[in-house]
């Protein structure tokens, strides 16, 4: 089953908001597979939003995203990428819909909560970047059955 990768942010951190957030995964339905608290870095960071180095809001964005430790997580499910995005909602929390996690909890375009991958590609990627093999683990959760039917399984 599709594996995908979150991170709660340190706004999520600062804000006392780790347990709402963990919440509507499992809630959900996704399976954690693997979680951690963690210091991010400037270089750690500029892998991982390579994409936007050369923006203008860059550095403010490694200032935040460096404020506090973070807590980095794997998600299981089918679909679990896609799912993931659908939940957290637009990059700007003011345009966020109600009902994702960005448009329920935040105000802001750089403070907004949590990063989940975008594709499985990058999924696979930022996995890789930031556990270890042995950090992620595959365990039976006797609910599986009332999750998925049969033929989604
Ligand atoms: P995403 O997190 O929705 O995938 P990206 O475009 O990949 O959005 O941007 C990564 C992160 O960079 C965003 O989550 C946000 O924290 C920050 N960011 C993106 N655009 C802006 C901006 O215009 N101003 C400030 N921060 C931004
Ligand atoms: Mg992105």
């Amino acid at each position: 089953m599709e594996q995908t990768f979150v991170i709660l942010k340190p706004s999520t951190i600062q804000r006392s908001l780790i347990g709402d957030v963990i919440t509507r995964y499992q809630r959900k339905g996704l399976i954690v597979t693997g979680i951690k608290m963690m210091q991010l870095d400037e270089k750690i960071l500029r892998e991982h939003y390579a994409h936007l180095v050369d923006r203008p809001f860059f550095p403010s964005l490694v200032d935040s995203m460096t404020r506090t430790p973070v807590i980095v997580m794997v998600l299981k499910g089918k679909d679990a990428v896609e799912v993931v995005r659908a939940m957290t909602g637009a990059t700007n929390c003011r345009k966020a819909a109600p009902g994702t996690i960005r448009g329920d909890f935040g105000m802001s375009g750089q403070e907004n909560i949590v990063h989940a991958s975008d594709s499985p590609e990058n999924a696979v990627i930022e996995i890789n970047r930031f556990f270890k093999p042995e950090e992620i683990f595959d365990y039976p959760m006797p609910t599986f059955n009332a999750i998925y039917a049969p033929d989604e399984q």
